[in-house]
Formats: C-alpha cells, sequence, structure tokens
C-alpha cells in the first residue's frame, strides 16, 4: 500500500491548546506523523510518495470560498491586529445571535469555530492544503487501479464542516477525497469513520446527499467531544435521509463491543455498495489515548483492518485522530496491515 506524506505538516506547530482551563502544548503534535512515518517504514508497507498539488477547486467543492479565505489569511490578520498569543476565538454568534460575520478577526474567528480549542498559527493554512493535496493524491491512486492507499494527512479533517474549524481541525480532507472520487466517476462513495470523536464535518458535508454514505463509531456525544453532533437519531435529511448512520457507545467500551458495531457499520456499507470507501482513520480508541474513553489494545487494530478489507471495495485510509503518541504509529500501521494481509 502507498503512504502519501508532505513533510509540510510540520508546518502546523502550535504552542497551544485550551485544555482543561490552560492553554498547554497541543495534543495534535507533529512527532505523532513521525512514529506513524517511521513504523510506515519499519513494517515496510510501501512505497512513500509526495502529494501531488490539485489548487483550491477540489478543496471548494466542499468547503465554502469564504471560510477557505479566512483560514488562509487568519493568522497574519490576528498577528496585525496587535495580537501577541495564538489566535483562538472567544465569542460565537450562540442562540438568537445574529449569524453574521463580522469584520474583526476575533469576530471571524468565534464564526468559523465550531470549538475553542484548536489555535491558527503562521504555517497552519500551508499544512492544511498540503494534508488535503495526501489525501486527493491518494484518491487519485485508488481511481488509477489500487486496492488501498494511505495519506498520511496532519492535520487530521473530520471535525471540518462546510464553513467550520475546530477540534484541531481545518480542512475536511476525508470529505475533499470522497468528492474527488465522486468527480471522477465514482457513482456512489461509502466513508467509515473510526476515530473515537463524531465526524461532524463530515455529516454537515454529506447530510442530504444519498451518493455518500457516512457511517460513524464514536464516543457518545453527551459524553464527548463534540456533543452537539453524532446522536443515533442524525440520520439525514431530504434525498440524504437514511445515508447518515451514527454508532454512539459508551464509556469504557472494549473491543468486543466496538467490533460488533463495526460489523453493523460495515454490513450496512455494502448493502449500499460502493465503488471506493473512504476511511477516517483515527485511533484515539486506544486504552492508553489522553483525551478519550474507549479500550482498545494494539493488536485489535489489525483484527478490525481485516474486516474492513473483507468489504472488498477499494480503500483510501486517511489519517485522523491519535494522542498516544508513542503508540500511534502502531496502531495506525497495524489497521494497515491487518486490511493488507486479509
Ligand atoms: O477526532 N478529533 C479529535 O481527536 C479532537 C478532539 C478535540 C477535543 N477538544
Ligand atoms: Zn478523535
Amino acid at each position: 500500500m502507498i503512504t502519501v506524506y508532505s513533510e509540510e505538516h510540520r508546518l502546523r506547530n502550535a504552542r497551544t491548546e485550551l485544555h482543561g482551563g490552560q492553554l498547554v502544548p497541543p495534543h495534535e503534535c507533529p512527532e505523532r506523523a513521525q512514529y506513524v512515518l517511521d513504523r510506515v517504514s519499519a513494517v515496510g508497507l510501501g512505497e512513500i510518495v509526495a502529494p501531488t498539488r490539485y489548487g483550491l477547486e477540489p478543496v471548494l467543492r466542499v468547503h465554502d470560498r469564504g471560510f477557505v479565505e479566512f483560514l488562509e489569511h487568519a493568522a497574519a490578520e490576528w498577528a496585525a491586529a496587535g495580537n501577541r498569543g495564538e489566535a483562538i476565538p472567544d465569542c460565537w454568534p450562540a442562540r438568537r445571535m445574529a449569524q453574521r460575520r463580522p469584520n474583526s478577526i476575533a469576530g471571524k474567528l468565534g464564526y468559523y469555530a465550531m470549538a475553542g480549542e484548536t489555535s491558527i498559527t503562521p504555517g497552519t493554512w500551508e499544512a492544511a492544503r498540503a494534508a488535503a493535496d495526501a489525501a486527493l493524491t491518494g484518491a487519485e491512486r485508488l481511481q488509477g487501479g489500487a486496492r488501498a492507499a494511505f495519506a498520511l494527512c496532519r492535520p487530521p479533517g473530520h471535525h471540518a464542516a462546510r464553513d467550520l474549524y475546530g477540534g484541531y481541525c481545518f480542512l475536511n480532507n476525508a470529505a475533499i477525497a470522497a468528492q474527488s472520487l465522486r468527480d471522477r466517476g465514482a457513482a456512489r462513495v461509502a466513508i467509515l469513520d473510526v476515530d473515537f470523536h463524531h465526524g461532524n464535518g463530515t455529516q454537515d458535508i454529506f447530510y442530504e446527499r444519498d451518493d455518500v454514505l457516512f457511517v460513524s463509531l464514536h464516543g457518545e456525544p453527551a459524553e464527548a467531544f463534540p456533543y452537539f453532533s453524532g446522536y443515533a437519531d442524525e440520520t439525514g435529511a431530504g434525498a440524504g435521509t437514511g445515508f447518515n448512520l451514527n454508532l454512539p457507545l459508551p464509556r469504557a467500551t472494549g473491543f468486543d463491543a466496538w467490533r460488533a458495531a463495526l460489523a453493523g457499520g460495515l454490513k450496512r456499507i455494502r448493502s449500499f455498495a460502493p465503488e471506493a470507501l473512504v476511511v477516517s482513520l483515527g485511533v484515539d480508541t486506544f486504552a492508553g489515548d489522553p483525551i478519550s474513553f474507549f479500550r482498545l489494545q494494539s493488536a485489535d487494530f489489525a483484527s478490525y483492518g481485516g474486516m474492513i478489507a473483507a468489504c472488498r471495495v477499494p480503500t483510501l485510509f486517511v489519517l485522523e485522530g491519535g494522542y498516544a503518541v508513542a503508540e500511534v504509529g502502531v496502531n495506525v500501521v497495524n489497521v494497515l496491515t491487518g486490511f493488507e494481509q486479509a
């Protein structure tokens, strides 16, 4: 399986994350990608290639132009306004307030943020764009006949909606790849999100569509970020009714219950008969993850990689979360080798 990787991920190197009432070093750090890359090399997964640059057109197929322009200029606007720390929002358009985009950068941050932990820093935009290119390159390989590809994306993407960033995400790499697969001729594309957190952004982007099925396993939102998305009764709208399947799971879920939920999700995917599958691959389901509450062990990741392979659909894996940094490489690559060996 090829891995698509860009050194430009290092440009996303924030100093701060708002966590537990403090500004702490971010969980989503460059070392994560290094551990994954090292493990890809150590097991000889396959060729490692740099992404092709696709420009903004495929990004704008799923994201709002004003939002994309905001991301591109936010760090510079924040600095030009005289702020000395990293750019974080402090005011949101909450219930009964105007849903209008303000002119000031502080207002724009609140307008476009779905969460407050994620600082925007110089280099964030360039890294996010390179991550989207990695996902697009992997998608192009699938369309070229590959059985599978791995986009080693950083920053991650699944919380980024059409016009929202947050949860460490800026551009939705998996959604951009899925849309590009549709645009290159796949009639139906399924997205399976196995990250611990609900992929609210991916759900938002495809919620009214019947050509892209979204299936997500995640910590129940009454207890886990992103709290306001991911409930089982969110099943799609309009033409998309029935094409969004949320499988929320309780605190301390271990592999037996998680695997049973995955089997249900894969059954729905098979009945949809997709021509391509995009997996939002977060490994923050690991028992040792510092910000999550499931109990998967490293060997479990290989086991479920094999279950995904049994769908027999060309599959693009897109890296999302996972913050037990020293184990993130083993856990991610276990999914990929489990898939390859099935
Ligand atoms: O998948 N999403 C994440 O891992 C980010 C969670 C951010 C919590 N503040
Ligand atoms: Zn996550």
